[in-house]
């Protein structure tokens, strides 16, 4: 089996690593610090997102990414941009076309601590911001957008298979972007900031009509509903469907989210759990919030 396929790793494979002995490895393992499960003949195996998990709350450099299975992180494991240029260096892997350099990249932020909010709010957001501009100065490279839009999408994807399961009895969340809207790499986003906090979110992605938001809280019953808006073509339908889904999301102690480029537009009246934010820090901590007070909104006042 070839470490890109496997999802368990001895922890000697963790020590080698990360850098340090296999007994430390153990020691941590015997602690609780890293998770590990026991095979048949009695030996500790840890599961890939649980190395990761440790490594990113414990702060470890990772030096051979390729023993997880993360390759792609290889050119980054001693170079990362100086801070504040993140956005920079992930413009130019974007414009370039480069997948594997994008992946390797934002998976490498990931390892080192970055959450999945700080990197879409900031090099991910800013990179694609300048990709906008590109289509002003030469109409043919919206190809670029399109590209770079696969590309990201593919980054996250693969953040998000680093990220533990979360359990059948997690918290849920459901969420999309409104018809209309083809924006892919926003309710992406949104549904990994959620995974990570251990909900298990259901991105039902761009050209979501709010009706089918409907069906999706009855039949999966989450706590919380996000809607990314990144284009409102009727902005006060919008803003009323999405109050009307509030309401009813109410009675299931269900609470909703708002944002994207439009949220601001649509002037949402007051609701006790309907809520706007502006970026993914925003809803990383209304669902830390939700979830620390056992599903019910605190309330803003
Ligand atoms: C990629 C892209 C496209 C792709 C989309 C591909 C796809 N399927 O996803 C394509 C090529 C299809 C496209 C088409 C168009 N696009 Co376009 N596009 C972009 C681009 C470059 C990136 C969008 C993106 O994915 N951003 C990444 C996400 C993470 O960022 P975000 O949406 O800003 O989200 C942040 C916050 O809003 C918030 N947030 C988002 N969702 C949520 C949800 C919750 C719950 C919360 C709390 C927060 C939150 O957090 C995020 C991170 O901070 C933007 C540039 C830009 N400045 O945004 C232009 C941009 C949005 N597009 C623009 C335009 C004009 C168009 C087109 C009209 C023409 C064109 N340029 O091709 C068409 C119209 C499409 C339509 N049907 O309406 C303009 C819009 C200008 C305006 N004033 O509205 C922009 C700004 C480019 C520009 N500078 O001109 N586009």
């Amino acid at each position: 089996m070839t470490p890109t396929t496997r999802s368990l790793i001895s922890p000697r494979e963790l020590a080698e690593a990360i850098g340090v002995s296999e007994s430390s490895i153990k020691r941590w393992a015997d602690d609780g610090a890293v998770r590990a499960v026991r095979t048949s003949g009695g030996h500790r195996r840890i599961p890939i997102e649980d190395a990761v998990h440790f490594i990113r709350s414990s702060g470890q450099k990772v030096c051979r990414p390729e023993i997880l299975g993360i390759d792609d992180a290889m050119p980054f494991t001693d170079a990362l941009p100086a801070h504040g240029e993140e956005g920079d260096l992930l413009y130019r892997l974007l414009v370039e076309g480069s997948e594997s350099g994008t992946r390797g990249f934002l998976v490498s932020l990931f390892l080192s601590g970055w959450t999945p909010a700080q990197i879409i709010d900031g090099p991910l957001s800013e990179a694609m911001v300048r990709v906008g501009e590109l289509w002003k100065i030469d109409p043919s490279a919206i190809y670029v957008e399109h590209r770079a839009t696969d590309i990201s999408v593919q980054a996250l994807s693969r953040i998000r298979s680093l990220i533990r399961i979360p359990l059948a009895s997690a918290r849920r969340a459901v969420g999309g972007a409104p018809s209309g809207d083809p924006y892919i790499i926003p309710s992406l986003g949104a549904s990994l900031v959620l995974g990570s906090l251990g909900i298990r979110a259901t991105n039902l992605g761009p050209e979501t009509p709010v009706e089918t938001l409907r069906h999706a809280i009855a039949e999966l019953g989450p706590q919380i509903v996000w809607i990314s808006a990144g284009v409102a073509a009727e902005p006060v339908k919008l803003r009323d469907e999405i109050v009307q889904l509030a309401d009813e999301a109410a009675a299931r102690e269900c609470s909703v989210i708002v944002g994207g480029r439009m949220a601001q537009m649509l002037a949402l009246p007051t609701r006790p759990n309907l809520y706007a934010g502006r970026s993914m820090a925003e809803l990383e901590a209304f669902a830390r919030g939700l979830v620390a007070n056992g599903g019910h909104r605190v309330s803003d006042s």
